[in-house]
């Protein structure tokens, strides 16, 4: 339902006008009202503002909390939930990420067939970030050294072509040479 804001700079864009114009008119009304319709002190009874206060605030509480009832299914580990649940064919990938490189137990995957990224870091501090050919980050995982089960989640391609994998984490001197690619092809079915 609220794809289109996922899909680019764009979404992210309307979201923000979305929360200032609203600020914005009522902040210039105020303006407006208090310069030159009403520049003495204000005659609303108090009563009448603390109810308006609560309402406004009930208001915002509504809004926050179905915001982000909404945005649910976005998130990586439910998304990732809902996909094990509907399908059989996932393929599982290895990841084992080493300063400063990666090592991947395969490289090339299908459009359409979800793929369960399972990723460990073998000394410090890395993450596993996914872009797409055309420069756009889908995901990225934070890969704490020693921890017994991986960070691991589950992305379905739907495009073919060479997605980078790049650390989003500082992890020494060659940091940024820390990359690696993957293949994704037309689906064969
Ligand atoms: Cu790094």
């Amino acid at each position: 339902m609220l794809d289109f804001l996922y899909q680019d700079s764009w979404g992210a864009f309307s979201v923000m006008l979305f929360f200032q114009i609203p600020f914005l008119v009522v902040f210039l009304y105020i303006v407006y009202r208090k310069s030159f319709v009403e520049p003495e002190p204000s005659a609303t009874d108090q009563r009448k503002l603390s109810r308006l206060d609560g309402l406004w605030i009930a208001l915002v509480v509504i809004l926050f909390v179905g915001f982000n009832f909404l945005s649910l299914d976005y998130m990586p580990p439910i998304s990732s939930a809902q996909s094990a649940a509907t399908h059989k064919n996932i393929q599982d990938v290895e990841v084992k990420a080493e300063s400063w490189s990666y090592e991947l137990s395969a490289e090339k995957f299908e459009v359409g067939r979800p793929v369960r990224f399972s990723a460990k870091s073998a000394d410090t501090m890395h993450s596993f970030a996914l872009y797409h050919p055309d420069g756009r980050l889908l995901f990225t995982m934070m890969l704490m050294p020693g921890l017994e089960t991986p960070a691991s989640l589950i992305h379905t391609f739907t495009e073919p072509g060479t997605y980078k994998i790049r650390c989003l984490e500082y992890c020494g001197a060659a940091h940024h040479e820390m990359s690696d690619e993957l293949v994704v092809t037309e689906s064969k079915q």
